[in-house]
């Protein structure tokens, strides 16, 4: 049985204020360094924009577009993303979609400017967020459910492209539905799962990998530092920050470990991935009491990622500090003494 997605009281919302504003020009902006489902949600909102008032919606993501899978998605359904150029957001409505300004992952220049007009998004609502139109809805799995449901609202059909765009958001968002899932997300991707292409999502779901990945997950796995139920590991220098990420997922299917943490560097800044098994902590508040106040940490129950600057050309002693700091500070969260040990447990003899 295939559940039907329904057009939820947001989406709905979402649509009439599109249509009552009829905004001419809109920039639809989603965190640095775009995962599927910011990719998913900016492009699904764009339709839905460009259907119901004629919006002319251009995409734009600060960062890079690093992780194989990613990029394999923006080429093969050819989404319409691209890097955010000065001016992009002087003119016309912007909106955010997974994110929100104040989480500082984003390009969008809080507090200097204090309200986008429309966020859309679905970690936990930050007291600064401001918009003109907000929906933020901790309920859903993935801010591309959200938007599906806008489709549904808006009575837009959608191209194989985007529905294999949206299943692919949905899916590596909760793991393939597995992770932080509500039976909403599960209707979204099963309702557009028949309109996919599933050579596409095969494609994209097992990329061609670049070395740099190799000797990235080579470290990831000698590198490795295990505190009792805690697994992780410092990547050092990298050429896509979302490799951290990656590395969290696979180093937490270690059996008995119910938390990792990872660390890597790029562009000057220590970015932080945290993951667990637990369904009753918080990743998010434990990684942002991790890297301090003012340091970019957004995240749900069971994951979370943050980083903190340390300086382009810092020397290796100050990232050393830097990678020390973090995994000690989480480990005392877990219960370490100061003077724990961590184990090194796959090193080469
Ligand atoms: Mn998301």
């Amino acid at each position: 049985m295939t559940a039907r997605v329904r057009a939820s009281a947001a989406a709905r919302r979402l649509v009439a204020w599109l249509a009552a504003k009829a905004p001419k020009r809109m920039t639809v902006l989603t965190h640095d360094h775009p995962d599927p489902d910011a990719l998913a949600s900016a492009w699904a909102l764009a339709l839905v924009a460009h259907k119901t008032a004629g919006t002319k919606v251009r995409i734009r993501y600060g960062g890079i577009v690093g992780r194989r899978e990613n990029r394999t998605m923006l080429e093969k359904l050819d989404v319409p993303a691209y890097p955010l150029k000065a001016g992009d957001l002087d003119a016309g409505l912007v909106a955010l979609v997974d994110t929100q300004p104040p989480f500082r992952n984003n390009r969008f220049p809080f507090p200097k400017r204090r309200r986008p007009d429309i966020v859309i998004d679905h970690h936990p609502r930050s007291p600064d967020t401001q918009a003109r139109l907000a929906i933020i809805d901790t309920s859903a799995g993935a801010t591309t459910t959200i938007l599906a449901e806008a489709l549904v609202a808006a009575g837009v059909r959608v191209t194989g492209r985007l529905a294999t765009a949206i299943v692919y958001g949905i899916g590596s968002e909760t793991q393939n539905l597995g992770r932080e899932t509500s039976p909403r997300d599960a209707a979204a991707y099963t309702s557009f799962l028949p309109k996919a292409n599933l050579n596409f999502l095969w494609r994209i779901t097992n990329p061609r990998r670049p070395a740099s990945f190799f000797s990235n997950l080579a470290r990831g796995i000698r590198g490795t530092f295990t505190w009792k139920d805690v697994i992780g590991v410092h990547l050092r220098e990298l050429p896509t920050p979302d490799r951290v990420a990656q590395m969290a997922d696979f180093l937490l299917t270690h059996e008995g470990m119910r938390w990792s943490i990872v660390t890597g560097r790029y562009a000057g800044r220590l970015h932080v991935s945290l993951r667990t098994t637990s369904e009753n902590t918080h990743a998010g508040r434990v990684l942002r009491g991790v890297l301090g106040g003012g340091n970019r940490a957004g995240g749900h129950r069971m994951i979370a990622g943050g980083s903190l600057e340390v300086g382009q050309g810092a020397p290796e002693r100050l990232w050393r500090r830097a990678e020390e700091a973090v995994a000690k500070a989480f480990l005392r969260t877990r219960g370490a003494a100061r003077a724990a040990r961590p184990e090194n447990p796959f090193r080469e003899a």
